[in-house]
């Protein structure tokens, strides 16, 4: 507890553009908790090297993803918004997690045979760790709740089960995070291949929106994204085109899929697929509007990125000092 409020962590990836998927399964979540929540939202750029990265591109979306945080409602004054590499404690407490974390568990992720695959000539170790250096972001602030998307449910139960294992050889160390899927928990799919998650590093740019797509490029988006056979407009296990448009459509305005399902009942393909494309351009018109604002004052920026990985690494180096001394560290003099 801080200030009377309960802890909340999350995190996203500075590799690629964002996403539409990353908007509706995450950002928009963190926006609606983010007045009831002590937060702490993190540019998790160590996490993005466990893929190789151009130095200079790394650095410029780092500070892009920073922006959008802000551009998407979040407050830097209220919310703790900072570079996951301005505090060194991730990596001290991600070090002594790995030494309670089997091989076992690490070889059951998803994410780490995907990644594996995709990357088949940079198996690094970092990528095989990457879900206990997540364990170590969320645990080093006694997060309670951690909003992220469905695909990242294993590393959610993984952290648990590090902070559980933990706490039973030395104590009440850890609060134990529950995970916040949000009320639709839509994974949202590709829009040239609904098999697919949309991905922001996928090769494919038409498969996925990205937040910052004008909104021609965007209505150009959806009037080629894939359909199924036959005419209706119905949420069907068969019809993943469909239903992956069913989920935006509802994700992006709040309304229901049952509802979203009875407002286009009768309505062809295209028509459709317009209206869709629509609310997310209306929907992502304030954000985008806020980003060039945002990127004309460079200051503020600047100051925010200084303040706030201050205040983080105060909260993490208590965390940080309780774990280190429970495992036998010996004591600093001061
Ligand atoms: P990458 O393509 O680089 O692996 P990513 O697009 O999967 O990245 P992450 O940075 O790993 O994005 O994830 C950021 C957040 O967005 C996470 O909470 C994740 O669950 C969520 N997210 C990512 N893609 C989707 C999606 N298609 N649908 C719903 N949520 C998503
Ligand atoms: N692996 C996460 C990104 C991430 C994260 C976190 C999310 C890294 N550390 C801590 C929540 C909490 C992903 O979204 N792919």
């Amino acid at each position: 507890m801080l200030d009377g409020k309960k802890t909340l962590f999350s995190g996203m990836q500075a590799t690629g553009n964002l996403t539409l998927g990353n908007y509706l399964g995450a950002l928009k979540n963190w926006v609606t908790l983010n007045e009831e929540y002590q937060c702490f939202f993190s540019v998790v750029d160590m996490h993005s090297i466990t893929v190789r990265q151009d130095p200079a591109e790394l650095r410029k979306r780092a500070r892009q993803l920073l922006m959008i945080y802000i551009a998407a409602g979040l407050d830097p004054e209220k919310n703790c918004i900072y570079y996951q590499s301005h505090v060194s404690g991730h990596a001290e407490l991600s070090w002594i997690l790995s030494c309670f974390t089997y091989m076992g568990e690490l070889n059951r992720m998803t994410q780490f045979k995907d990644k594996a695959a995709k990357h088949a000539d940079n198996i690094n170790a970092g990528l095989f760790t990457y879900p206990v250096l997540m364990a170590a972001d969320i645990l080093l602030y006694q997060a309670d709740v951690v909003p992220v998307g469905n695909d990242q449910r294993q590393h959610l139960e993984l952290t648990r089960d590090i902070a559980i294992r933990f706490n039973n050889i030395y104590g009440d160390v850890f609060t134990i995070p529950e995970a916040y899927y949000g009320k639709h928990a839509a994974r949202i799919m590709s829009l040239q291949d609904p098999s697919k998650k949309m991905s922001k590093s996928d090769e494919n740019p038409n498969g996925s929106i990205y937040l910052l797509d004008d909104p021609d490029t965007i209505m150009r988006k959806f009037k080629r994204a894939v359909t199924d056979s036959g005419k209706e407009i119905i949420y069907s296990e068969d019809k993943p085109g469909i239903r992956n448009l069913l989920d935006i459509y509802a994700s992006m305005t709040g309304c229901s899929v049952e509802d979203a399902v009875k407002e286009f009942d009768g309505k062809g393909y295209g028509d459709f697929k317009m209206a869709v494309g629509e609310a997310v351009v209306e929907g992502l018109r304030p954000l985008q509007e806020r980003y060039v604002q945002l990127s004309k004052d460079k200051a503020y920026i600047d100051q925010i990125i200084k303040e706030n990985s201050e205040k983080a690494g105060y909260f993490a180096s208590k965390t940080l000092r309780k774990v280190q001394k429970k495992v036998g560290f010996p004591v600093k003099v001061r």
